[in-house]
């Protein structure tokens, strides 16, 4: 398909993404503790298929070809997370020196590639030690996590420019303690509310702590994604004006604004006022995770599952995810829609006008789930996607809105969490049995995209 060109200038940083606990497999070695990921896969019936994060895509010993995927890739910065159970493996103490060796060999293999990393601190893998200790329920772990930035900044922050706190807090508070989809699979509804709290503050003290360690551009990743009301009723309009409170607002208004949006401070523990002040710690650019809209409408009885990963919603509550089924899907049933990439970046534009930092897209991306024939992949329906995504985020850019970067999720297919190996986002196919790496048909593509945008 395409048209003309995307040109994106000479500064635009291109990258990709992944985390930690999905791509690094090796959880006993190293001096790694134990994390919360390894406790809940090793649970019956929480992952299809009875998958483990055990061995993954081996990255742990496998880094350096990956880097080298990416270094021929072209792309200019590397997004991935530290495992905190590989830093420190109990979640408190001095820090595991092998684990920091890790790192330490990742960061020099990039930065020999050319390539800037960019780490996330923590994309949900606790150290299980933590979570039996309340976990983010506690405000206790709010230090420990400031503790932890302190190690991190200390090792590395001569050689890591770009920094993320969080990854997804809302992903962890509704599906990993309100709806117990993910780990620590928790199903407390309303009561999982000050783990948003409690991952707003230890980011902010993170930050701090980041600050002060010398990381020069720090942010976070949360997900946004439009809320679409299922219809023009009061109460439909109504139900979906509190879920996107809740799923798009909750954190960054506290971020960005220093304020909770309309009723939600009120369920929240400590002092909030004086905590707000840390988390509204100003940051040099917002992060923004982005994969599809969500529809939601007043309460019928019969929820659309697939907004929760499949679980069933705690009952009683006063919205509803529903079915978006006008627009084709990816291979897991997310929609496609790029105008809604659009949309949400102009209303977070919108809300926060001047006080909104400068963007990154620190994930986006889809799930197709094609295969090797005869030794290639010709994943066409993902290189549509991207491109759909990325000519959406260019005219996004051409009203105004300020983006410095674009992470495609992910470069290696890997383990998607609740489902397992089932579904695969990488620009580059693993077999999981013979480890073996083939580039697909949209690596390629990502590859022309980036040379021809530079202009
Ligand atoms: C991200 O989560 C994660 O950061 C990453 O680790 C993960 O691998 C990646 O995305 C892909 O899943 O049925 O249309 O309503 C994204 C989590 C994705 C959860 C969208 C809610 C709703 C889909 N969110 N999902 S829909």
């Amino acid at each position: 398909m395409t048209a003309e060109p995307l040109i994106f200038g000479p500064d635009f940083k291109w990258g990709v993404s992944a985390s930690a606990y999905q791509i690094e497999g090796a959880v006993t070695e190293g001096g790694r503790g134990t994390s919360t990921w390894d406790t809940f896969c090793a649970e019956p019936g929480r992952i299809l298929n009875g998958d483990t994060g055990a061995v993954a895509c081996d990255h742990y010993h496998r880094y350096a070809e990956d880097v080298a995927l990416m270094r021929d890739l072209g792309v200019d910065v590397y997004r991935f997370s530290f495992a905190w159970p590989r830093i420190q493996p109990t979640g408190q103490g001095p820090a595991n020196p092998a684990g920091l060796d890790f790192y330490d060999r990742l960061i020099d293999e990039l930065l020999g590639a050319g390539i800037t990393p960019a780490p996330t601190l923590y994309h949900w893998d606790t150290p299980q030690p933590l979570e039996d200790a309340g976990g983010w329920l506690s405000r206790d772990i709010t230090s420990r996590f400031a503790d932890y930035a302190s190690i991190l900044a200390e090792r590395f922050a001569d050689r890591v420019p770009l920094w993320m706190t969080i990854n997804e807090p809302m992903v962890l508070t509704l599906i990993g303690y309100a709806v117990g989809g993910h780990a620590p699979g928790k199903a407390l509804g309303f009561e999982a509310l000050p783990v948003a709290h409690h991952q707003l503050l230890a980011h902010g003290r993170a930050v701090q702590a980041l600050r002060a360690g010398g990381a020069a551009e720090i942010g976070i990743a949360t997900n946004h994604a439009p809320t679409w009301p299922a219809g023009d009723s009061p109460e439909d309009v109504e139900a979906a004006a509190l879920y996107d409170n809740l799923i798009n607002w909750l954190f960054a208004d506290p971020i960005v604004l220093g304020r909770y949006p309309e009723g939600l401070g009120e369920a929240m523990p400590g002092p909030v006022a004086e905590d707000l002040e840390v988390i509204s710690t100003p940051l040099d650019f917002f992060g923004l995770n982005h994969y599809s809209p969500t529809r939601v409408g007043a309460p019928t009885g019969n929820p659309d599952s697939a907004a929760t990963d499949g679980l069933p919603l705690p009952e009683g509550l006063p919205f509803e995810p529903r079915p978006i089924d006008e627009y084709p899907k990816t291979d897991f049933g997310w929609p496609i829609v790029p105008e809604a990439f659009g949309e949400i970046l102009r209303t977070l534009k919108n809300r926060y006008g001047d006080r909104l930092p400068p963007l990154y897209i620190t994930e986006n991306g889809c799930a197709i789930n094609d295969g090797p024939v005869d030794g290639e992949i010709a994943d066409q329906r993902r290189i549509d996607y991207l491109d759909g995504y990325v000519r959406e985020l260019r005219k996004a850019m051409d009203d105004g809105i300020d983006v410095r970067g674009y992470f495609q999720w992910s470069l290696l297919d890997n383990f998607e969490w609740a489902a397992g190996y089932s579904q695969r986002f990488g620009l580059v196919h693993v077999d999981f049995e013979s480890q073996v790496r083939t580039p697909k048909a949209s690596y390629h593509w990502y590859r022309d995209l980036i040379t021809k945008s530079r202009g």
